[in-house]
Formats: structure tokens, C-alpha cells, sequence
């Protein structure tokens, strides 16, 4: 396959002014009629006139109504046309319903729909399919009223007319879209689809119509969708002054989705297990998730619509962005506090291997072979990190300013990593040139702090320090804010909170006229995306986890706690660490604090954690020893706590009606994380009641969890498949449950059971990562010393890779973490990896992805 570099960028060569589709749906048949007027671009006019094109059967082509002269390329075509404006008119054929890659145009259950980023439209029609072309676009769709009813496009609808007169009766539907987009951003939806109708009055007062289309019988599972939509575009306009810019705002729910949503202007698809909801059917994890997508693919309306990005290579622009845009709007909706603790725990389990190990990439990558590989934790979640990092640099007043000169100043434009730090800069007057390292460096840098304390003062000596990684064997200093408070041995705080900026590869620091040694809280708020190395006995930690008064911190102390007991179990098999186990018990004790942040103390590092910090420390990751340290010190929780647990789950028993508000939302946790440990005291006896009881998916989902825990969930797994068989996501549920749950020698043969189980659809992508993917979240269980996990995976990621490459890449990276193990661990997956390269014809996704992994 061809790489492509950041450093080759040239522009189209062309404009285009207005783009007029025309779409004759058919199921296995569907025409295109594309009426494009294009211009050259004078200042760039000096290459061929090339179009993307993929899988197209093309019924004809005319410039100016002549058939011109056309040379086939790879990945599209270049064609003669002459030195000044013409018009365009192809006509193409495609196949929906054998586009099992569900890119393009495509079909799902029966309905139409469309998904184009990154490089899809280019399996629609010919077309310039790259971020850069921007054009208006008017698109009219004809079909039958029969199979579609509903039918949709971007913009707003201009024009609808269905004949019932005539059989079949035809239907038509005309959409226009004011606002200038590139190809990447258009959609496409018809079928038998139902409204869920709401409406929003703009500040400036525009009235804005919304609907949230799902298949009948999903009616029900819209409303929370519906709120969250309107409280997303409410909080646009007050926090960032963002209104919306079209008459109407549509969201689709899609069964068969290889991600979670798409933000297409006007016109956002959602899978489905992102945006339908009810509380028999999704737990408070399922709400919550859906409040944050609905809010992002909202938020990219302008990130990312408004302003797009110039190549594929400034992705992060739009998404580093979009994403630290909806964890503010989390943070405004929920506990601030419980929300960050969250991001970093899933920066830890998704960036941080990522960035440590072989897939290793910038937040702005310099190269690919294929773009949707890099849809990555690195380039969403570390990009919000450094946009936050970036906020804390410059201040609250100064980010303010700076976001609307970059609305100001790039509205209508497919911009840059430069644009974007340009506006900061102009809006500071601050030089970001070294801050300009963490967009080009990939990899976690690792800070070390060292405490001096002499006459009055404390000295930080701070450095800083990053691995090579693939392609970058030297790193540059980055700057690193450091937010940094101190307690006084009373445990008041007695310098608050402060950002040290650390620019240099060693800096010291130092706090005067402290008469005697405070207790510093470092990278508080967990202030920059870095490894953090501490000289800290137990007992500090302990004293930070009874009175630091940076919740993340207080949080991240117990955290530590954890992890050192853990490993220290794993490495000399020592007891767990009774400063934890005691620490934790004071906190659960203290009623004032929210029951969600208590739950979170309550959890304890994943064992993929832990065999990454043991391979970092220079061990080798035992999986099995891992497993027995992470049970023994959850059942030494459930002992040290046997007096107050019973309390803590009967006084976070929920009695009104069901919410999925934070509040409720978090004593559902607190009791949740509290039955977890109870079942290892009980034998399972409350979680059968809770069972029995439960009328939401989060209580019933944590009982069947435990009782399958405490080997008491036979039953109840048959009559929760009886109960939810006929609903998809509830389904998946189940698959996950039963493998996550299994024990790690049977992992392997529970989700190769499962795979033959009627339910397995394993083209429905939800339902194969359903599986799938829980096999690799079991981590005893995927790294099982007899490699039967490796082969079941890779078995079916062979089986997927013709059918949908853009899913089996992505599943692919369970195997990133290989170099972590044993030999003989290595040698099994090493084996895996070799039969996946050798299919003939694999992907290009996935040849990129095992390429890379296997480095
Ligand atoms: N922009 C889309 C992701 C497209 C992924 C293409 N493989 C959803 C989002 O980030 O909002
Ligand atoms: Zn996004």
C-alpha cells in the first residue's frame, strides 16, 4: 500500500461553486447523477484534473456535454478538461446492499444510509473527496413510498412529493444545504423510519425543527436523546456564543455502524447503541455516553462543519477539540470531578498503551496508509488533553479570546494545526512554538519530581523525560503544566493550587516560608498527560487520601495505594497494604461525599494496567499472577469492609421513580460497587435479590454480573436472554456479560460457544465487539498460557477483514500490547499475527495495523 505524508500536501487545483446529486434509490441498484460546475483555482493551476472513484460503474461521463478522455488511476481518475470553468455530469451505478464495509452508501435493516468519513463519498460518485474542496450542495432523492417513506439528506428539506395514486407509488424529496461543506460531511438517509419531534428557538430567535428518526418501535427510546440534543445546543450559545445555522436538525439511529456517530451537517447517524435509550433497556454508563455523543457530533457542527480541516493529517483540529468541548459540557451537566476521573481512567486504558507501544503517533500523525486507522484515543483523547493543557497556559479569559478570533477568522475554511496555535498566539502574544512539540512528539512523557526541603523551603527538582518511539528515536523538552498545591502536616492546605510550567529537561521550583515541611499534591486536576514519578512512602499517600483538597488528587492517591499493593503482591506476594484498605475505608465512611466520586474510589486499576507498569518497571507480566493479586485484594476489600458495606448499599438504594440525572445515577453506582464486593461475602445472596427486584438495565446488568461472579447465574442469564431477546442492544449485553464474567481458562471457550449462538450476527459490528471485544477486555482470559483466545480472535478477524476491513483493523489492536509478555506468550500471538498478514488479499486497514503492531 502507498503512504501518504503530511509533507506532500498540494491543494485540488480547482473550486467548485455548486454540486447537484441525484439519487435513484435502488437496493442492489443505485444511480447517481452528479451536475458539478468547477473552476481552476488560479493560484494552484498546474496539475491533472483528478477525481477519487471506488467501485463505481460508471453509466457516463460528459464535460460540457462531451464524453472527454479519461485515464484510470489508481483510487480514481484523471480526466482532460479545459483551461476554464466547465460543467460536469457523470452518472455512476452502485450496489447498497453489498456494501458490507458500511462506508459509502449502504444498507441496514432494510434502510438506506450513508457513511463518508473519512473517504467514502469517493464510493458514491467521482469526486474531489478530500477535506479541502468545499461546495454547496442540493440533493434530490427518488424512491418509492412503499420501502421509503422517510427519506433525508443535509441542509433543509425543499421539496416533497409522494404519489399515491401510482403503484409503486414514486416519492421525492429535495434537500439543499446553504452552507459550503466538503464530501466528507454528506448524508443520506430513506427508508420506513418514525420521528421523535421536538423544537429549539435559536438566542438570536430561530426557530430550529428537531427529529430523531428510528425504526418503529423504537419510538420510546428517544426522549433522553431528544433532551440532550437541546441541552447541547443551549450550551453552545452560552459557552462558546454558537448558534446553529439551519432550519432543521436531524439525527438517524443506525443499526449496523462501525463507530459511534457522524456528525453530517444537519443530518447527524448515530449507531444506535448511541443514542436510543430507556432505563429498562441501557445502564447509567449508556446515558451517560449518549449525552456526551449527542453532545460532540452537536458540537461539530462548528468544530469541524463550520471550520474543517485542510487534510486528513489535521484531524485532530476537529476532534482533539470536539472531544474537549463535550467533556466541558460533562463537566456542566455532571460532577465535575467524577467526570475527570473518568477521562483519565480511560486515557490510561486506551492512550497510554497506545502511545507506549508500537502504534505510537502523534496527536498530528505525518503520515498513513489508511486514515481510518488513525481515529485513535491518541488523536481524540490526547488531543483534548493538549487543548486543555493549552487552556491552563494561557488562562480561562485569554482561551475565550482566542476561540472566537479562530470563529472569526476561519469560519468557511479547512484549516490548520498552524491556524489554530496562530489564533492563540495573536490572542496572547505568548510564542507556542515549544508548546508546538506536543501535536509533533508522539509518546507519554514521563516527569520524575524530587523534594528538597531546607530552611523554610520546599524545592521541586522536576524533569522530564520521553522513550523513543517508532519513527522518533530522540524527544525535545515539551512544556508540561504541572498544577501543584501544598498541605501543611495538619492537613491544610497552605498553598493553593498553582501551575508550574516546566520547560526545560530538569527545572527546580521552590516554595519559601514554610516553617515546617508541607505535603505537596502534584499534577493536580491531573493537569497534563504524562507519566508522574514520586518519592512517596504509603503513609503520604495515605495523608494525601484523607485531606488533599484537589478531588482528583485525593482520588488518584487511593489509586496509588491500590496499584502499589497490587504490584507489590505480584512481584513478592506480599499481603494487601493495610494504609489502603484503612485510608479507603475512611472515605466511604464520609457521607459527604457525592456517592459517584465514593464509587470511583472503590475501583482499582485493571489488570491490563498492571501488566503495562510491570513491563515498565522492567518485569515480565505474569497474566495469571495478575489476576489472583487483583482477586485477593477485592476480596481483602470485601473483608476490611464486611461492617460498612451492607450500609453503604442500603442507604444508596434508589426509591423515586427512575432518573439517569448524576445524582440517582451515582447512588446506583456506590450500591453497585458496593454489591460487587458483598457478593464475595455473601455467596451472591443480595445480588439475587437485587436481581429479582430490578426494574433499570443498570440493577439488573450488576446483579446478573455478581451472581455470575459468585457462580450462581445460570439461571438467570437464560431468563435475561428470554426477557430481552427481541432487543438488539440488550442482546449484546449478554454476549459481553458471559465472556467478561468467565474465568480466565474459560474465557477462550465461552466466546467460541457464543460465536454459534444463533444471535451472533457477526456482521453487525456491535455484535461482534459485543464478543469480540469483550474477549480482549478479559485480560486473564485473552492472555491465557494456552493461546486459545489469540486464535479465536484472529480467526475472526480474517473472517471480518473482506467483509468489513475498517472493524477488523480496529480490533486488531487487542494484539498492540504483545511486546509486554513472555516469550512464549509472544511466539503464540507472534503466530497470529503472521497467518492475519499472510491472507491473500487482506485490507489495506488491517496490512497497515499488523505491519505496525508486529514493528
Ligand atoms: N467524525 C466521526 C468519526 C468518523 C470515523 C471514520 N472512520 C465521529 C466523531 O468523531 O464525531
Ligand atoms: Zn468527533
Amino acid at each position: 500500500p502507498q503512504t501518504i505524508y503530511l509533507k506532500d500536501y498540494k491543494p485540488f487545483g480547482w473550486i467548485i461553486d455548486d454540486v447537484h446529486l441525484t439519487f435513484r434509490l435502488h437496493p442492489t441498484a443505485t444511480r447517481v447523477i452528479s451536475r458539478i460546475r468547477f473552476r481552476p483555482d488560479h493560484d494552484v493551476h498546474d496539475r491533472p484534473f483528478f477525481l477519487h472513484g471506488e467501485d463505481l460503474k460508471t453509466i457516463s461521463i460528459r464535460v460540457d456535454g462531451h464524453e472527454p478522455t479519461i485515464y484510470e488511476q489508481s483510487g480514481g481518475i484523471t480526466v482532460d478538461v479545459p483551461d476554464a470553468p466547465f460543467n460536469w455530469e457523470a452518472e455512476v451505478e452502485i450496489n447498497p446492499s453489498a456494501n458490507t464495509a458500511l462506508e459509502g452508501l449502504y444498507m441496514s435493516n432494510g434502510m438506506y444510509c450513508t457513511q463518508c468519513e473519512a473517504e467514502g463519498f469517493r464510493k458514491i460518485t467521482w469526486y474531489p473527496d478530500r477535506p479541502d474542496v468545499m461546495a454547496k450542495f442540493t440533493v434530490r432523492i427518488e424512491s418509492d413510498a412503499e420501502h421509503t417513506p422517510v427519506m433525508l439528506s443535509n441542509g433543509n428539506g425543499l421539496y416533497y412529493e409522494q404519489d399515491s395514486t401510482k403503484t409503486p407509488a414514486p416519492n421525492v424529496t429535495i434537500y439543499q444545504d446553504p452552507w459550503p461543506k466538503p464530501a466528507y460531511l454528506f448524508a443520506l438517509v430513506a427508508g420506513d423510519l418514525v420521528a421523535h419531534e421536538d423544537s429549539f428557538t435559536t438566542v438570536s430567535g430561530k426557530e430550529v425543527h428537531l427529529a430523531i428518526w428510528v425504526r418503529p418501535g423504537d419510538e420510546h427510546k428517544c426522549a433522553f436523546g431528544m433532551e440532550a440534543l437541546k441541552k447541547s445546543m443551549k450550551w453552545d450559545e452560552d459557552v462558546y456564543g454558537r448558534e446553529y445555522d439551519l432550519d432543521e436538525f436531524n439525527i438517524v439511529a443506525v443499526d449496523d455502524f462501525n463507530m459511534g456517530a457522524m456528525e453530517n451537517k444537519g443530518l447527524n447517524i448515530f449507531n444506535s447503541s448511541c443514542v436510543l435509550a430507556s432505563p429498562e433497556t441501557s445502564t447509567d454508563a449508556n446515558f451517560e455516553r449518549i449525552e456526551a455523543i449527542i453532545a460532540h457530533e452537536y458540537f461539530h457542527n462548528w468544530t469541524g462543519n463550520r471550520i474543517t480541516c485542510r487534510d486528513w493529517f489535521q484531524l485532530c483540529l476537529k476532534e482533539g477539540l470536539t472531544v474537549f468541548r463535550d467533556q466541558q459540557f460533562t463537566d456542566d451537566m455532571r460532577s465535575a470531578p467524577v467526570a475527570r476521573i473518568s477521562n483519565v481512567l480511560a486515557l490510561r486504558a486506551r492512550q497510554f498503551p497506545e502511545d507506549q507501544g508500537p502504534l505510537s503517533h502523534p496527536v498530528r500523525p505525518e503520515s498513513f496508509q489508511e486514515i481510518n486507522n488513525f481515529y485513535t484515543a491518541t488523536v481524540y483523547e490526547k488531543g483534548s488533553e493538549v487543548i486543555g493543557m493549552l487552556k491552563t497556559l494561557v488562562g480561562d479569559e485569554a482561551y475565550a479570546k482566542a476561540l472566537n478570533l479562530y470563529f472569526d477568522r476561519h469560519d468557511g475554511d479547512a484549516a490548520t494545526i498552524e491556524d489554530w496555535l496562530k489564533v492563540f498566539e495573536d490572542a496572547t502574544g505568548r510564542d507556542l512554538s515549544q508548546f508546538k512539540r506536543w501535536y509533533s512528539q508522539s509518546g507519554t512523557p514521563r516527569v520524575t519530581v524530587r523534594e528538597e526541603y531546607a530552611q523554610d523551603t520546599l524545592t521541586l527538582h522536576i524533569s522530564q523525560r520521553t522513550a523513543p518511539t517508532p519513527g522518533q528515536e530522540t524527544k525535545e523538552p515539551q512544556i508540561i503544566p504541572i498544577a501543584v498545591g501544598l498541605l501543611n502536616p495538619n492537613g491544610d492546605e497552605v498553598q493553593e493550587t498553582t501551575v508550574l510550567e516546566l520547560r526545560d529537561s530538569e527545572q527546580s521550583f521552590s516554595f519559601p516560608g514554610h516553617a515546617s515541611r508541607p505535603v505537596p499534591s502534584i499534577l493536580r486536576g491531573f493537569s497534563a498527560p504524562v507519566l508522574l514519578d514520586q518519592e512517596i512512602d504509603a503513609d503520604r499517600r495515605a495523608f494525601l487520601l484523607a485531606h488533599d483538597t484537589d478531588p482528583f488528587n485525593r482520588w488518584e492517591s487511593g489509586r496509588m495505594l491500590a496499584r502499589e499493593s497490587l504490584l507489590s503482591s505480584v512481584k513478592e506476594g506480599s499481603a494487601p497494604n493495610a494504609a489502603y484498605l484503612d485510608g479507603l475505608k475512611l472515605v466511604l465512611r464520609d457521607d459527604t461525599l457525592d456517592p459517584a466520586y465514593r464509587a470511583l474510589m472503590l475501583g482499582q486499576p485493571s489488570q491490563s494496567e498492571l501488566a503495562g507498569l510491570l513491563h515498565d518497571a522492567g518485569h515480565v507480566p505474569a497474566p495469571e499472577a495478575i489476576h489472583a493479586a487483583s482477586e485477593a485484594l477485592r476480596q481483602a476489600k470485601a473483608d476490611h469492609l464486611s461492617d460498612i458495606l451492607p450500609g453503604l448499599y442500603a442507604d444508596h438504594q434508589v426509591e423515586e421513580p427512575f432518573s439517569a440525572e448524576a445524582g440517582p445515577a451515582g447512588q446506583r453506582a456506590l450500591a453497585n460497587a458496593a454489591l460487587d464486593l458483598l457478593t464475595r461475602l455473601d455467596g451472591g445472596a443480595t445480588a439475587a435479590m437485587q436481581y429479582t427486584r430490578a426494574d433499570n438495565m443498570t440493577q439488573q446488568l450488576a446483579a446478573l454480573g455478581a451472581l455470575l461472579d459468585a457462580d450462581q447465574g445460570q439461571e438467570a442469564l437464560t431468563a435475561f436472554y428470554d426477557q430481552w431477546r427481541d432487543d438488539r442492544l440488550v442482546i449484546d449485553k449478554w454476549f459481553s456479560l458471559q465472556v467478561l464474567h468467565a474465568k480466565p481458562g474459560d474465557a477462550a471457550d465461552v466466546a467460541r460457544r457464543l460465536t454459534n449462538h444463533m444471535d451472533f450476527d457477526w456482521k453487525n459490528p456491535n455484535r461482534f465487539r459485543a464478543l469480540l471485544g469483550a474477549l480482549q477486555m478479559h485480560h486473564a482470559g485473552f492472555h491465557h498460557e494456552s493461546g486459545a483466545a489469540y486464535e479465536l480472535l484472529a480467526d475472526w478477524l480474517i473472517r471480518l477483514d473482506p467483509v468489513n476491513p475498517q472493524t477488523t483493523a480496529r480490533m486488531s489492536t487487542a494484539f498492540q500490547t504483545w511486546k509486554r509478555y513472555d516469550t512464549k506468550r509472544q511466539a503464540l500471538i507472534g503466530a497470529q499475527l503472521d497467518r492475519i498478514s499472510k491472507q491473500p488479499e487482506l485490507s489495506r486497514d488491517t496490512t497497515e495495523m499488523i505491519t505496525r503492531i508486529r514493528g
